[in-house]
């Protein structure tokens, strides 16, 4: 009888350390998940800048990876791609002037992930001497 209880206890043990295992590893997988994920901030007083209103400038990230950029300002402003007055402005993203993505006040956040190798241009249309580039490797 007691040789069955500590039998037990053992198995239990031993499914309790697989299921920590696994546990572990889906942390690991999302840790990792992140890395894909490259931080950028519109800086405090954007709207006065110039080259200088997104940082890092430029943001260099490889294929496949995600920009993140937060609205460190407490004015609303745009990430939208492209140049101003060009005819593919804001094509290929725009956090927009409304809806969930529109960076309106301080901590919101607009991503995009870039899928193909080159150098992206971006600007804010509500401040339009706002200028950055994404450049993917
Ligand atoms: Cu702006």
């Amino acid at each position: 009888m007691v040789s069955k209880t500590i039998y037990l206890a053992a198995s239990l043990l031993a499914i309790l350390s697989v299921i920590a295992i696994g546990v572990s590893t889906s942390t690991d997988n999302s840790i990792f998940a992140q890395g894909d994920k490259v931080q950028a901030s519109i800086v405090p007083g954007a709207s006065t800048l110039t080259d200088d209103a997104y940082s890092p400038n430029p943001i260099e990230i490889t294929v496949g990876q995600t920009v993140v950029w937060t609205n460190d300002d407490t004015v609303f402003h745009t990430v939208t791609s492209g140049s101003l007055g060009a005819s593919d402005a804001g094509k290929l993203f725009d956090s927009g002037l409304a809806g969930p993505t529109a960076l309106t006040s301080k901590g919101k956040t607009f991503e995009h992930k870039f899928d193909n190798a080159g150098d992206f241009p971006y600007f804010c249309t509500l401040h339009p001497a706002m200028v950055g580039t994404v450049a993917v490797k």
